[in-house]
């Protein structure tokens, strides 16, 4: 069998609102490049990036959802296996902020109960057009003691920092939970398992179309 080459295997997902930039964050991280075009996610999509955090080889796989409400079902369907979770919203667009309560909501239903979530105010370059401020962010987030960044993935700011951050914190709690052998416990469902190990280092497109 092909030797594994990183120590642990961390399943994030994306989600919010139709055009708030999850997709466009996810290329910035996984590809460092950025389209102005927006071609809205059908169903799920994702993506791997391996990273090093404290001496440890950790797989990110990353999904990146529709945030279309015609994709609801499917899509949370794939919050259960989560160990972290990213709820985006746009700083431009008031709409999009006050939906994060709707999609924490979703969390509550779908996701397992420890899941690590983290809260990004996205477009942060736009400053003109602005109209969530930082503090209105930082609020929501510590009312529900999330942790918090604005990030733009057009000009590349936060964007490491935040998946970094994120799956810090999941080490963090598992290295808590299990000292010693944590990474032989930290897997995702099996059918994830499976396809990432045959698709490493390539991007999978997976379309799901309700008729
Ligand atoms: N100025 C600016 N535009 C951005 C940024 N991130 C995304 N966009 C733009 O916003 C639009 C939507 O981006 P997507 O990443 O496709 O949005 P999405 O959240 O994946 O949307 P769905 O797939 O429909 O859920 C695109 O036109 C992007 O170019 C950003 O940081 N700054
Ligand atoms: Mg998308």
């Amino acid at each position: 069998m092909a030797k594994k080459t990183y120590d642990l295997l961390f399943k994030l997902l994306l989600i919010g609102d139709s055009g708030v930039g999850k997709t466009c964050i996810l290329f910035r991280f996984s590809d460092d490049a950025f389209s102005t075009t927006f071609i809205s996610t059908i169903g799920i999509d994702f993506k791997i990036k391996t990273v090093e955090l404290k001496g440890k080889k950790i797989k990110l796989q990353i999904w990146d959802t529709a945030g279309q409400e015609r994709f609801h079902t499917i899509t949370t369907s794939y919050y259960r296996g989560a160990m972290g979770i990213m709820l985006v919203y746009d700083i431009t667009n008031e709409k999009t902020f006050e939906n994060i309560v709707k999609w924490l909501r979703n969390i509550d239903e779908h996701a397992n109960e420890d899941v690590e979530k983290m809260i990004l105010g996205n477009k942060s370059d736009m400053e003109d057009k602005r109209v969530v401020s930082t503090e209105k962010g930082e609020a929501i987030a510590r009312e529900h003691g999330i942790r918090f960044m604005e990030t733009s993935a057009k000009a590349n700011i936060n964007i490491d920092r935040a998946f970094s951050e994120l799956a810090e914190a999941i080490l963090e709690k598992i290295q808590g939970k299990e000292p010693q052998d944590a990474p032989d416990r930290v897997t995702v469902d099996r059918r994830v398992e499976r396809s990432s190990n045959r698709l490493q280092g390539v991007d999978c497109k997976c379309y799901f179309m309700r008729t």
